[in-house]
């Protein structure tokens, strides 16, 4: 089995051309996204072994998907159909500047899944496995398949797990997301989170505020924004500044961010270059529409990576 397995639900998006709100665009360009299968896609372009696994309707969203997202490399072989529900889709809206997500995914096939499906996964094969706040989100039994992957480590797994914070406003309530998805990042291996989004959820305001409330992390990335990402583990600090990029559009980024770090631990680099890996990746998403893009070759993107800082710009 595949090295890596990125556990969540994808979905169809729908998109107007760039500066054209939805509520006049005439015609919509689709694309595919999930958190889990956009990380999946970044690690199989980097050349690691990726598989996602999911649940999708028997429906031509589904078609799409698995076309795509095999195009790129990921292995699909578990994913799973459920003829009585539909595949998730959403509508991406460019705003002035940002842009917002509208679901239509209440009921889909991934909204299913749930600890049944373990024993399909070969966890026990796996290096990595990774999972996202998402997945808490979707349905009880979504969340639960979530606790048995972090919190109770179901029984087969000693992959390292790792868990994407991503907070999806849009589904849950500050309430009822923050003590979760601490409980759950509590539990990963590897805890990727935004500096916003982190203060959003739980009040803190700095990357070491954020370490203090997850201190057991062997690995934690704070991300802010365009700054910069600072990552803590046994050795302590880290901080890479971010790559200067014309911003066409940001969603999807944080996958790619994650993708780069995660390829690059798995390769066995330094945290440094991890972090640079991640700030290329997702340079190149920023600058498109899509969540995934085409990229260069992994042997370009690993030696960009370990170009030191004062060589870059
Ligand atoms: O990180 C990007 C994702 O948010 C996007 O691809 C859609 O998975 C998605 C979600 O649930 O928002």
């Amino acid at each position: 089995a595949p090295e890596a397995l990125c556990i969540g639900e994808t979905m169809v998006m729908l998109v107007p051309e760039p500066g054209e709100p939805l509520a006049h665009a005439e015609s919509v360009a689709t694309h595919i996204g999930g958190a889990e299968s956009n990380v999946a896609s970044g690690l199989a372009s980097l050349g690691i072994g990726a598989e996602w696994f999911s649940r999708l309707g028997a429906d031509p969203l589904a078609a799409r998907i698995l076309g795509e997202l095999q195009a790129r490399g990921v292995d699909t072989r578990g994913v799973t159909t459920d003829p009585s529900r539909p595949t998730g889709l959403y509508l991406k809206d460019h705003g002035s500047g940002s842009s917002r997500v509208y679901y239509y995914r209440a009921g889909s096939a991934a909204s299913a899944l749930g600890p049944a499906d373990l024993d399909a996964l070969a966890l026990e094969s796996r290096r990595l496995v990774h999972v996202s706040g998402i997945t808490a989100a979707l349905s009880d039994s979504c969340d639960a398949l979530l606790q048995r992957i972090l919190v109770e480590r179901a029984a087969a797994i000693t992959a390292a797990v790792s868990f994407d914070v991503n907070y999806r406003p849009a589904l849950w309530g500050i309430a009822e997301a923050a003590p979760r998805l601490l409980e759950l990042a509590r539990a990963a291996d590897l805890v990727i989170v935004g500096r916003d989004e982190a203060e959003t959820l739980w009040g803190t305001t700095d990357a070491a505020s954020v370490r203090a409330l997850i201190p057991d992390a062997a690995q934690l990335v704070v991300k802010d924004a365009e700054f910069g990402a600072t990552q803590f583990d046994a050795h302590g600090a880290s901080y890479v500044p971010a790559l200067r990029v014309d911003v066409v559009e940001a969603v999807g980024a944080g996958d790619a961010f994650a993708a780069g770090y995660l390829a690059a631990w798995l390769s066995g680099t330094d945290t440094a270059t991890a972090l640079r890996l991640g700030h290329i990746m997702a340079g190149y998403t920023l600058g498109a529409v899509s969540d995934i893009v085409d990229l260069p070759s992994p042997e370009l993107l690993f030696a960009l990576a370990q170009t030191p800082d004062d060589e870059w710009q």
